[in-house]
Order: structure tokens, then C-alpha cells, then sequence
């Protein structure tokens, strides 16, 4: 390893010292404040991994690379700096696409660095070893994607994915480094100032005064308003700022999935128990960080009160949103406010004092007598005790541990397990809430875990469909291996939605969302050396939940759930195209 020490020194007496790829690489994610890569090793990052952990950095070394990506992009979400995953050329970077894929549709920053095959090879396609041209593949599935051929570009490359990375709507930028890139070899003092430390690398978007004007005449105007917190607006950082407007203008809000714990789920303008209620009826909606897209039923149809899927309600909207394109993209936006959200909010609430007049008593209480009747409800089905466990029984449970331990991160996955998760389980604190987002993809669940522990160093509970958790589950020895403080619930019920369905053919194979009965999926965090427990009851389930938290070892409780239990897809059942829609 002597021949790749920094610099790298020469022999003769003379000669200056030299500085090779892998180090200027090293030295230029640090010199940025990326100090993680999430990756897998092989041909030819192998020593870049060993030296990135020689020079300081942490990496964590995972056993598929989609999990390496889905971590890495989850880094970008809670950090608001680039998460970096690493890996090899063609199957390895194809395994690390999803996840960058998944990165750039959620908004999540992430650079995902591929080494790649000879170039001149490549590009004659003559067979190399894991042959592929990487950067034209990656392109149409993220924001930028840039390689690198010389080593004194190495800087310039690194910033380049960074600003793209994290300036405007956050999102995956790929960097192809082919192999010969890493043994280059220049002058040290060259190297060294070729790199750039980003300056400002999301600088803040102002908003123009009169779409800020607009906007508070728009909204000074309803008589039915609703305020919806997307995913983006925790993204922003702009915490203080946000609640001070729900609280100053005293309007009701939503909270998407992952901008749950915003503001604590049980604040009183929280209008989450009447979401069916409020959305159809609000008159004015001001969107922050969240896309009308369909997981907003694309902001028309019934449930916005429109006749049908194409129709309208009749809502005006106003849109809070860094990207300008995002207006008009599914309905009408009366008043866009295009900015970086801290500006925005900032901006609304230098024009919104003490005088700001309250929504009509009328909306407040409507929404108020919706949203106490549901959680009473609620509360009805969460005290049942029904055997064997349901979601419900399982989740009250979660809930309680969730409540108790405010800053532990919540990682869930599923259909029944996510929607039953998102809608029982209160989040208190922002960016706590890390989910299949904007996709709905399965496959987030240990990846996610693994950063969030790794990044925030407190405990983390991941709640897991029993399908979904097989998409990552191998990564159970990596929890182990690094020792990480994570809890996994699976919700076994046998199968994909449940484990009831028929095989229609009569032969005897099961059907194809059925798995096998009673599978022990606890012995495989066993089997590394971490802590399993098999389930069937919510006192043994909460037994096991208070122990991991508390000892902060990697556990895995296999939670037995009535297989039964379910619907198909969850709540996206009408999203099936099928004469055999089920409830
Ligand atoms: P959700 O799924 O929670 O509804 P989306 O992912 O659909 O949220 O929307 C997030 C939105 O937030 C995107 O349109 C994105 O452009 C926007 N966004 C992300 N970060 C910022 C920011 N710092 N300032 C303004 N808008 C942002
Ligand atoms: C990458 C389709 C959506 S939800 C799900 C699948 C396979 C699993 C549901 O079963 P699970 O949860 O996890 O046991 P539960 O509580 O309902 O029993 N491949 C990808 N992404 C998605 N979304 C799918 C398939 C799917």
C-alpha cells in the first residue's frame, strides 16, 4: 500500500511530491464536509473505500447497493447536504440506480459515484469487464451527471455534483470515475489547489414581493383555509418559521407523510383525523413543500369535492415551491410563491402580525368536531385487544414507544403496514419520519435504518411489512456488524397485503402473495449476533420494543399479526387496474 500513501512520495530525492485520484477524491469530499460514503466495495474502488477509512471518513460498507443508495439519499434528507454512495462498475452502478432514481423523484439530495470500465473500450464496445456507458444510462434518471476523466478535474467534478446535487429542488446527480482515473497521478501542490470548497451551495431563492403580496390576499380572503406541509417543507430547515405561521394565522393543516412531526401531530391545528373532511371543503389551500401530485389525488376529483377524477373541487391554491415548473403541473395555482421555503415563509410572515384575523369560528369548529369524533374512534379500535394482533393492536404499541422516545427516527415500508403506521403512530419532532415517499417503493426499509442511525446516532425503530422488509433484509448483519442502535418490527402476516390469497389455478404452488406460514424471520438478526423476539401479543411486542430501545442493540421482532389482517395495496386499492378490486 506504500506506492498510495498522500501524497504520494517519490523516490528520487528531488522530484515533488505527487498526490494520486483516489486522494484527491478523498481529500475533496472532506474539504466539502462529506466525511460518510455508504458503498460497496470491488473492481475498481476496492482501495478508495480502504483509504477513505485510512484518511478519516466513515464507511459503511453494505451487502447490495441498492440499500448503499437508498442510505445515502436518506443522508441527503436529514443532513440537507449530499449523501454519498460508492460503487462498482455496471451491476453494482445498476444496482445503485434505483436508489438514485428514487432520490431525484423524492427530492432528496444524493451523488451516486461509479467506478467505471476502460473508456476506450467501452466506447468500441469491445467487452471489458462489467462493460457499460454508465453516464448515458444514468442521465435521464437524475438531475446531472457528470464524469471525470483527469485527475486535476477532480475538484471541479465534486462541486459540480454537490451544487447540482443540493441547489434549487434537491435531488441524485451521478459522477462516473472510470478506473484509470484513480492511479492518475499529478504534482500535490497542483492537486491541492484544484480543489474547490463550495461556497454557498444552496443559495437561498427570494421570492418577489408581489407574488407574496398575492398570496396573502388570497389567503386574507378564505373562508375555509387549510395549510398542507409536504415533505419539502421539512426538507427546508425552516422549522421555527413554519410554526410560527400555522400558529400566527391559526389556520388548520396537513401534514404529508414524511412532514408528520413538523409540528407534533397532537398540536391542536393539526387537522390529520379530518383530512377527508377538510380537503374537499377548504377554499383557499396553501401548498408548502408538497406537490400536488397523486398522493394529493392531483389536487382535483372527489376528494377535493370535483365530480369526478378530472373535476375540479373549486379550491384556489397557493404553491410554496423552489421549482417554478412545478406550477399549473396538475390544477391551476393562483398564487405561485417560487423560492427556497425558509424565504418564502420568512417573507409571509413579515406581513402577518398580531393582527392577523383568525379563520371563521365556523370552519374551526366544523373541523374540530370532525377531528374529535375520529379520534375517539380511533382511540375505540386502538384499546381493542384482539387475538391474534391486528395492525392496530401492533401500532398502539408503536405509538406508545414513539411517544416515550420522541427523538428516535421511524422508518416504515409496507402497504396495510405503512398506511396503518403513517395514521396511528403521532411523530413529535421533524425529519423523524422516513418513509416509501413519493414512489411508494419497497426496498427503503434497512438502507434508511442504517443511515439514520449512522447520521443521527439515536435509536430507530423500523416498522416493516413482512413483504417489504425482504426487499433489504440481508442488511440485518450490516446493523449488526456496525452495532447500530436499530429496532425492526415486521408485521408478519404471511404475504404481500396478507397472507390469505388462493392460488387461481388449483395447482400447487401458492398463490403469489402468499409466503411461507410463520416464517421466523427474528433468527435472522440472530444470526449475526443480534437480538430476535417472536411476538404474538402487544405485551410481548412492547417488552421487546422497551428492551432494544434501551439497550440499543440490533433487534429484530417478528410481530404476528392475523393474516387476515390487511387490504390489498392498503389504501391505493382503487389504484389497481383490475376487474378484481378488492376491499
Ligand atoms: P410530499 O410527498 O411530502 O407531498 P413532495 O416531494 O411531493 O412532498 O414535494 C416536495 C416539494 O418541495 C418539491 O416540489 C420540491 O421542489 C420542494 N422543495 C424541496 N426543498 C425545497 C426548499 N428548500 N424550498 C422550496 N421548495 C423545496
Ligand atoms: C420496488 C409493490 C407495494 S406494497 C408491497 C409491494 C410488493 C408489499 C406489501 O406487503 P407487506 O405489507 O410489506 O407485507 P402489508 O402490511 O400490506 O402486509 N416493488 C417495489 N415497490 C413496490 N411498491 C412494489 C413492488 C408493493
Amino acid at each position: 500500500m506504500s506506492a498510495v500513501l498522500s501524497p504520494v512520495s517519490s523516490a528520487a530525492t528531488e522530484a515533488p511530491p505527487m498526490i494520486d485520484g483516489f486522494h484527491l477524491l478523498i481529500n475533496a469530499l472532506k474539504l466539502n464536509g462529506i466525511d460518510t460514503i455508504y458503498g460497496l466495495p470491488g473492481i475498481p474502488i476496492t482501495d478508495l473505500t480502504r483509504m477513505a477509512q485510512a484518511e478519516g471518513m466513515r464507511v459503511i460498507s453494505f451487502r447490495h447497493e441498492q440499500n448503499a443508495g437508498n442510505a445515502a439519499a436518506i443522508a441527503g434528507f436529514i443532513n440537507g447536504k449530499p449523501g454519498v454512495c460508492l460503487t462498482v462498475s455496471a451491476p453494482g452502478f445498476l444496482n445503485g440506480l434505483t436508489a438514485l432514481a428514487n432520490a431525484t423523484t423524492n427530492c432528496f439530495p444524493m451523488i451516486l459515484i461509479s467506478g467505471s470500465s476502460e473508456r476506450e473500450i467501452v466506447d468500441l464496445q469491445q467487452g471489458d469487464y462489467e462493460e457499460m456507458d454508465q453516464l448515458a444510462v444514468a442521465k435521464p434518471l437524475c438531475k446531472a451527471a457528470f464524469r471525470v476523466l483527469n485527475a486535476e478535474d477532480i475538484g471541479v467534478g465534486i462541486a459540480r455534483a454537490i451544487r447540482a446535487a443540493v441547489s434549487g429542488r434537491p435531488g441524485g446527480v451521478y459522477l462516473d470515475l472510470p478506473g484509470k482515473l484513480f492511479a492518475q497521478t499529478i504534482d500535490a501542490a497542483a492537486g491541492a489547489a484544484s480543489l474547490i470548497k463550495v461556497v454557498d451551495p444552496a443559495p437561498r431563492q427570494i421570492p418577489a414581493p408581489e407574488a407574496i403580496d398575492r398570496a396573502l390576499k388570497l389567503l386574507k380572503s378564505a373562508k375555509r383555509p387549510l395549510i398542507l406541509l409536504g415533505k419539502g417543507a421539512a426538507y427546508a430547515r425552516a422549522d421555527v418559521d413554519i410554526r410560527t405561521l400555522v400558529e400566527r394565522t391559526g389556520i388548520p393543516y396537513l401534514s404529508m407523510s414524511m412532514a408528520k412531526g413538523l409540528l407534533p401531530d397532537t398540536h391542536e391545528q393539526s387537522a390529520s383525523a379530518a383530512r377527508s373532511y377538510v380537503l374537499p371543503e377548504a377554499d383557499v389551500v396553501l401548498l408548502i413543500g408538497a406537490r400536488l401530485n397523486w398522493l394529493l389525488a392531483h389536487g382535483k376529483g372527489k376528494t377535493w369535492g370535483g365530480k369526478d377524477h378530472k373535476n375540479w373541487g373549486g379550491q384556489k391554491f397557493i404553491q410554496v415551491d423552489i421549482s417554478p415548473t412545478e406550477m399549473d403541473s396538475n390544477v391551476r395555482i393562483d398564487a405561485p410563491v417560487v423560492g427556497d421555503i425558509g424565504s418564502c415563509v420568512s417573507a409571509l410572515l413579515a406581513r402577518i402580525d398580531g393582527n392577523w384575523s383568525k379563520p371563521p369560528a365556523e370552519w374551526l369548529n366544523a373541523v374540530a368536531e370532525r377531528k374529535n369524533k375520529n379520534v375517539a374512534k380511533m382511540a375505540e379500535t386502538l384499546a381493542k385487544d384482539p387475538k391474534p394482533m391486528n395492525f392496530q393492536s401492533a401500532l398502539n404499541v408503536v405509538r406508545d414507544i414513539v411517544k416515550a422516545n420522541p427523538d428516535a427516527m421511524l422508518v416504515n415500508e409496507g402497504a396495510n403496514a405503512l398506511d396503518f403506521t403513517r395514521s396511528i403512530v403521532d411523530m413529535y419532532k421533524p425529519r423523524k419520519r422516513l418513509d416509501v415517499g413519493t414512489w411508494g417503493v419497497m426496498g427503503i426499509g434497512m438502507g434508511f435504518a442504517v443511515a439514520a442511525a449512522v447520521e443521527t446516532g439515536q435509536p430507530v425503530i423500523a416498522i416493516e411489512g413482512d413483504s417489504a422488509f425482504g426487499f433489504s433484509g440481508m442488511e440485518v448483519e450490516t446493523i449488526c456488524r456496525y452495532n447500530l442502535p436499530v429496532c425492526v418490527v415486521i408485521l408478519n402476516n404471511n404475504g404481500v397485503y396478507r397472507g390469505t390469497d388462493k392460488n387461481l389455478g388449483g395447482g400447487k404452488d401458492v398463490a403469489p402473495t402468499v409466503f411461507v406460514k410463520d416464517a421466523r424471520y427474528e433468527k435472522m438478526m440472530e444470526a449475526f449476533g443480534g437480538v430476535g423476539v417472536y411476538a404474538t401479543t402487544p405485551a410481548e411486542l412492547r417488552r421487546g420494543m422497551e428492551e432494544a430501545v434501551r439497550s440499543r442493540r440490533p433487534t429484530l421482532i417478528n410481530a404476528i399479526i392475523d393474516e387476515t389482517a390487511g387490504t390489498e395495496s392498503g389504501r391505493i386499492t382503487s389504484l389497481n387496474p383490475a376487474a378484481r378490486k378488492k376491499s
